[in-house]
């Protein structure tokens, strides 16, 4: 009979074969999502929004890295018990096969861009699986000797066949990891010609960036912007089969083109962009020069209808953002953004076609790969975040953050304490600093660029040697005071102030 050992490693060369097989037939014949994909995806969307906040809290914007990660662990747990399993009962082992496929096939068939014609795929790998386990752990019949030498050389045929099997197996499993990672995700974002905009910003003023080290700059770089979403594959839009559908409470539904999009009149905007699961503190914000054209004008073509009082975003991985109808339609730059920082949107900013709209989160607002506006109401539609716990409104809170000094150790004298601060679409009027609890202090701010983006500060700080606090509050040019009430993330984004410790020394 086979060793333990050598059944979990035939469990698990099986498993990993028929997984990557299953994966390459669904690449190289497109039939939609790979298994491991379709699992990844819909474990995101059945995972409660407790534990997708303890991931990004963890994880940040490598939780996609962590979930991989998680799900290989898994699968190779299971790999390993189905080999046990075949080695102590005949077809057992089969069977943990199948509930694996299964589990697959559920997801894909539940995937936005699977469904049943998606499924053969995995059909064909759990097959291939459920057969070869058995097959290759055939315990030996009998105890007859000359059987047994039979056996012998038979289970000296498999140790070859394993090690072949092996071989050819990795280089499936590494096929498919570069498939799940998008290392060939590069020809299907062909560059899209972006026209000049029809109305554009303003050059920066020099003022606008203070230009300090540690400090982020007034423009996020595409390649530093965060990135938060669903998607465990970055979803592969084509440019040239892309259109917009805008539907629901209207007078006539409009469907656009790419063409028909970058055709039109398009405007230039500076935005922030916020995640409401940004911590006090942290990193789940940047900003941008985006280029696109005004929602309000698509929606004005299509005639929404009295009554409506949201605008339902779809992407094409199914994503849903609830957006309320007048912050669309009033005069922010609400946009169908196609060009971000100069260029093309990067593939996981929502390439080819996204939204932005000033002074929301990004999850009631700021749909990537968008395909779908439906005109309803808040009473009778809700957004993917919306069904699992979130606020239905997300309108960004008044937030500061202290960029420098920040986790070393300073020298004791002038130090330069700077940060960022937002409020969308209100902008910031003041920003405050104090020391050890004591008196707020006035910052310099550098010079507004637009509401609707942050504002970088400073403060010079003469600072004493030992161990010291450092906090910062915004106020808005409404008059608001930042509230230095800690207030977590659920339901509609994270409030108190950000304090940072500093060593002098
Ligand atoms: N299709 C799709 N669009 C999406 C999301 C998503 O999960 N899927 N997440 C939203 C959230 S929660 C945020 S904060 C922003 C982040 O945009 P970014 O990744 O370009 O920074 O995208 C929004 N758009
Ligand atoms: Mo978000």
């Amino acid at each position: 009979m086979a060793s333990r050992w050598f059944a979990a490693l035939v469990g698990v060369i099986v498993t990993g074969c028929a997984i990557a097989l299953a994966e390459i037939l669904a690449r190289f014949t497109g039939s939609g999502p790979g298994p491991v994909e379709a699992v990844a995806e819909a474990f995101i969307d059945l995972t409660p929004g407790w534990l997708k906040d303890l991931a990004i809290d963890w994880f940040g914007t490598n939780d996609k890295v962590a979930l991989g990660v998680g799900i290989a662990v898994v699968m190779l747990a299971l790999a390993v018990v189905a080999g046990l399993a075949e080695r102590a009962v005949r077809w057992r082992g089969a069977g943990v096969v199948i509930l694996l496929g299964l589990v697959a096939a559920v997801a894909t068939l539940t995937r936005p861009d699977g469904g049943v014609v998606a499924v053969w795929p995995v059909v064909v790998g759990t097959v291939v699986g459920a057969l070869a386990l058995p097959g290759l752990l055939a315990p030996p019949g009998t105890a007859d000797p000359e059987r047994a030498m039979a056996d012998r050389r038979v289970l000296d045929r498999r140790a070859l066949l394993l090690g072949a099997g092996a071989v050819g197996g990795l280089a499936l499993v590494g096929a498919s990891v570069a498939r799940v990672v998008g290392v060939r995700r590069a020809p299907v974002a062909p560059a899209l010609e972006l026209p000049d905009a029809a109305s554009t910003v303003p050059p920066l003023p020099a003022g606008a960036d203070l230009d300090i080290e540690g400090l982020a700059p007034f423009r996020t770089p595409n390649e530093e912007f965060y990135r938060i979403d669903t998607a465990f594959v970055v979803p592969r839009v084509d440019p040239a089969t892309w259109t917009l559908r805008v539907h629901g409470m209207v007078e006539q539904e409009v469907t656009m083109t790419l063409d028909d999009l970058l055709a039109d009149d398009l405007v230039e905007a500076w935005v922030t962009l916020c995640c409401v699961s940004n911590q006090v503190g942290g990193d789940l914000v940047g900003n941008a020069l985006w280029l696109g054209l005004p929602v309000r004008e698509v929606l004005d073509r299509a005639g929404v209808r009295p009554g409506a009082d949201m605008v339902l975003s779809r992407s094409v991985d199914g994503f849903t953002a609830s957006t309320p109808l007048e912050v669309l339609t009033d005069d922010r730059n609400a946009l169908l953004a196609v060009g971000m920082n100069g260029t093309d949107l990067p593939p996981e900013h929502g390439y080819p076609v996204r939204v932005v709209v000033p002074g929301l989160y990004g999850y009631v607002s700021a749909t990537k790969w968008v395909s779908e506006l439906q005109v309803t109401r808040f009473a009778d539609e809700t957004a993917y975040w919306t069904d699992r716990g979130w606020s239905a409104h997300g309108p960004v809170k008044i937030s500061s953050r202290i960029d420098v000094p920040r986790g070393r150790s300073v020298a004791a004298g002038e130090v330069v304490v700077a940060g960022v601060a937002w409020a969308q679409h209100t902008g910031i009027a003041a920003v405050e600093v104090r020391v050890d609890d004591g008196e707020w202090q006035p910052c310099e701010l550098a010079e507004q660029v637009h509401v609707d983006t942050w504002r970088q500060w400073f403060f010079r700080w003469d600072a004493p040697a030992g161990t010291h606090s450092l906090e910062v509050r915004a106020t808005g040019q409404d008059g608001e005071i930042q509230t230095g009430e800690r207030v977590g993330v659920v339901p509609d984004g994270a409030t108190g102030w950000h304090r940072v410790d500093v060593q002098v020394g």
